[in-house]
């Protein structure tokens, strides 16, 4: 954490130097010959590669304003500063990586880097160690940030990531990492993916993260650290996915939010309610813990549960997440009197679990009820439906799996709110439009 401390530090110190842009951009004009300047060598080129490929390790170059239609190969230790974040633009082929970093200690600072190409190729495409790309504008790129298995302990902050059709920053198996203070927004799946087992002992810190189809998701990785993070108006927030236990054991802090509610990511807590204000909740090998009231939306799991047992989920509202419940190796768990609504899958575990509180108790209300059965009816009652009349409960059970169901699963109120009506206007309407049609064939008034 020291070294990582320092490096901010030097960066906020840098800052100036980089940040000599006005906030209305200027246009962009090909760059004079000689724009490119390796300021240690004192001398000067007229694209980034030809400075790159005369450069020795340590040299630092410096592009002026202008726009580079380059893909970058960076296979020396170098740092590369635009002169003009917003008009200091390289302006990739669409074929090739913007900046494909071969080497370790590189540094890339105060660009715009775009690519023309959403779907395979990347803004910075690091290989190697110790890289620092920082206060860079990343777009148009599949994605934005790659730190690639054999790179680690890389630094990657305050850029302004967007409009990227894949991943904002993706690590994948990659360690020791830092990524702090990034905004990113409008991507076509996750703002920031920490992937495999690979991927652990990585700071990801104060970034604010919106519109994008995921927020962070953490999967199959361990040992991180999340914390003062923002996730806002993403489709599915906030998400952490593992098979084993150690798989589910990061440090994420309360101070990271959705959509203005913090995160409660509790790992070996006991006999605890789940505070009111939640806006996501994972427990990890815990037991005794209730949820209780919650309305939980718009993540990657209402509620996530892995290794836990003899926990209570009840009155809660789980909607618009991609899983509703996600509940993983965990027993002695009840689940009732929830509102499922219009998650992607409603509820999935590889355990056993209780998901109605018995009868005359009952279940949860689940939105694609009548969705999976269709001719689902309320005519019967008793603890096997089976005696005549209605009781609030469909006369089916709700299947998630082979070992899972509710056998009691709610008829929510405004089924018969709304389809009485609906009854009575087409009943209505059917009554009117044939007696017209018989009037007229009465009249022949064609
Ligand atoms: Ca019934």
């Amino acid at each position: 954490m020291g070294r990582k401390f320092v490096l901010v530090l030097t960066l906020l110190v840098l800052m100036p130097l980089f940040l000599r842009v006005g906030l209305n951009p200027t246009e962009v004009k090909t760059p004079n010959s000689y724009s490119v300047h390796n300021i240690t060598a004192a001398q000067n080129y007229t694209t980034i590669q030809e400075a790159i490929n005369n450069a020795s390790d340590g040299d630092i170059i410096v592009a002026d304003a202008g726009l580079y239609n380059e893909d970058v190969i960076v296979n020396r230790s170098v740092s590369l500063i635009g002169k003009e974040r917003y008009n200091t633009i390289v302006n990739a082929s669409g074929k090739y990586h913007a900046f494909d970093i071969k080497r370790n200690n590189v540094t890339i600072a105060n660009f715009t880097i775009q690519n023309n190409n959403k779907d395979f190729f990347y803004g910075a495409y690091l290989r190697y160690p110790n890289g620092n790309i920082s206060y860079n504008i990343v777009r148009n790129c599949s994605s934005g940030v790659f730190l690639d298995a054999n790179s680690k302990n890389n630094f990657v902050a305050g850029n302004e990531i967007f409009s990227n059709g894949k991943r904002g920053i993706w690590v994948y198996n990659s360690s020791d990492n830092t990524i702090v203070g990034n905004n990113i927004s409008s991507c076509g799946s996750e703002a920031i993916l920490i992937r495999g087992t690979g991927a652990k002992d990585n700071v990801i810190q104060g970034n604010t993260i919106s519109n994008c189809q995921k927020g962070i998701y953490v999967d199959l990785s361990n040992s991180n650290i999340l914390s003062d993070n923002t996730m806002l108006n993403n489709q599915y927030n906030f998400g952490v996915m593992g098979t084993e236990l150690s798989h589910f054991v990061n440090q994420i802090d309360t101070n990271n939010t959705v959509n203005g509610k913090p995160v409660y990511y509790w790992i070996n807590q006991h006999s605890k309610t789940v505070p009111s204000d939640a806006g996501y909740i994972g427990l990890i090998n815990s037991t005794g813990i209730t949820i209780e009231g919650l309305n939980l939306k718009n993540n990657s799991q209402g509620v996530l549960m892995a290794f836990c047992d003899n926990c209570i989920m009840r009155n809660n509202t789980f909607a618009f997440n991609y899983w509703g419940a996600y509940i993983h190796s965990s027993d002695n768990v009840k689940i009732y009197h929830n509102n499922f609504t219009s998650n992607y899958i409603q509820a999935a575990t590889n355990s056993v679990n209780a998901w109605d509180n018995g009868y005359p108790s009952g279940g949860n209300i689940w939105s694609d009820f009548l969705e999976r059965y269709p001719n689902a009816t309320d005519e019967k009652n008793g603890p096997y439906q089976n005696q005549t009349g209605s009781d609030g409960f469909w006369d089916n059970a709700y299947v998630i799996d082979d070992y899972n169901k509710d056998s009691y699963p709610i008829v929510p109120e405004f089924t018969s709110i709304i389809i009485m009506p609906l009854f009575i206007v087409t009943t209505l309407s059917t009554i009117i439009i044939y007696k017209r049609k018989q009037q007229r064939k009465q009249c022949f008034c064609w």
